[in-house]
């Protein structure tokens, strides 16, 4: 009999991947985040189940014959820069004890369970969000993908190559390709669940949302010789753009976020030659996000001229609004009063919904904070969502 809890696990990984401030930074294929590849895969082996890594970088924990018509479960393992400690591993740790206390109990499926750690689903090595799973659902090509470059500079192929994986497999899974559907366990990245007083929600939506690359070019010269009427300088028209986003985002009642900004050669002596800033932006509504994001790169245009710099805007990635085909069954298996809530965090969940049926439940997070140390969920709601994912799971594979 496994005696695991969801906090009893994710206390075994507490130190991979931890920053001195208590954040964690577990980048997919980086050291920490191979240690705790080896962990979950050490763990599902010590309750039975195969292990199958797929050529996307996918780990599949196997109950029973990897084959059609699976029921799939799980979450992602890799974290943003400074994340917390329960986006996407609680999702996997939850699926191993959900899936364990079926198997004490002995429930035997009428078809193949596995659970599934999807590779670089928040973007932030390769910085395309959701990797894993699109490249499995032939959503991003072999070619799209061979493209990619770590932010650390390693080639996608590199990375996979260090990895024992072959790039040139890259591409859709049957496997996941003919599952019969894919329930994912998250943490709440919002206080939804702590206004309603409640522990657990099923997802009915995730707003349609999307990232943006917009690279300045200027001049580089002297920070000390240089007249302000001669400078070229494109750390200004970024500036002038952060600002824009924000009053767009203010004017259209959406969200709008510059969270990384790199200025080219970065000396502090030293004018800019060129700045980079990435846009990430979500609404409620998909034209609103173009919209915006069109307003905002008119501003961009206006400041590059005005301070003789140059832009080029390019999309990196794009979720569309997607809904769970799994809701309805959700609520009727967990009870007609089950907390529904709509999110703005995109999920693997959300990539596979055009693929499969694919639903989510969300536990409650007390300060809703995510993304950051202060993201939490107590121990008791941790196990009152492991209880509702093994409700459903058992459903599933009747
Ligand atoms: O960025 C997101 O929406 C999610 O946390 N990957
Ligand atoms: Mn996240
Ligand atoms: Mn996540």
């Amino acid at each position: 009999m496994t005696s695991w809890t969801a906090a009893s696990l994710l206390a075994e990984i507490a130190e991979i991947g931890r920053n001195g401030d208590g954040s964690y930074s577990r980048f997919c294929l980086r050291p920490e985040e191979v240690t705790l590849r080896e962990w979950f895969v050490a763990k599902a082996t010590q309750i039975g189940l195969t292990i199958v890594t797929d050529m996307n970088a996918n780990i599949w924990a196997w109950w029973g014959t990897p084959g059609p018509d699976a029921v799939l479960t799980g979450s992602h393992l890799d974290s943003v820069p400074g994340g917390g400690a329960y986006d996407g591993p609680l999702g996997v740790v939850s699926s191993l004890v959900a899936v364990a206390t079926m198997r004490d109990a002995g429930i035997t499926p009428s078809k193949p369970l596995a659970i599934v750690a999807m590779a670089d689903e928040e973007g932030a090595r390769f910085g395309m969000p959701c990797l894993g799973s699109r490249l499995a659902a032939g959503k991003l090509s072999k070619a799209e993908a061979h493209k990619l470059v770590a932010r650390d500079g390693q080639s996608l192929p590199d990375a996979w190559r260090a990895a024992g994986l072959d790039p040139d497999l890259i591409g859709p899974n049957d496997v996941l390709l003919t599952a019969s559907c894919f329930i994912e366990l998250h943490v709440e990245q919002g206080r939804g669940l702590a206004d309603l007083g409640h522990p657990v929600a099923i997802a009915t939506a995730v707003r349609p949302h999307g990232r943006w690359r917009a690279e300045f070019t200027g001049q580089g010269n002297h920070a000390g010789t240089t007249l302000i009427c001669d400078r070229h300088d494109p750390v200004l028209p970024v500036a002038q753009t952060v600002l824009a986003a924000r009053e767009a985002a203010e004017r259209e009642g959406c969200v709008t976020t510059v969270g990384r900004i790199n200025v080219e050669p970065g000396g502090t002596n030293v004018i800019a030659s060129a700045a980079t800033m990435w846009l990430d932006c979500r609404a409620e509504a998909s034209q609103t996000v173009t919209k915006v994001v069109k307003d905002i790169q008119q501003a961009s245009k206006t400041a590059a001229d005005k301070h003789g710099c140059q832009v080029v805007w390019t999309r990196e990635s794009w979720t569309d609004r997607t809904s769970f085909e799994l809701r309805a069954r959700m609520l009727k298996i967990l009870g007609e009063n089950t907390p529904q809530l709509s999110t703005g965090a995109g999920h693997d969940a959300a990539t596979l919904a055009t693929t499969m049926p694919t639903g989510m439940l969300f536990v409650r997070n007390p300060t809703g904070a995510s993304h950051c140390p202060a993201e939490s969920a107590s121990d008791a709601d941790c196990e009152a969502g492991v209880e509702a994912l093994q409700t459903v799971l058992e459903e599933l594979v009747k």
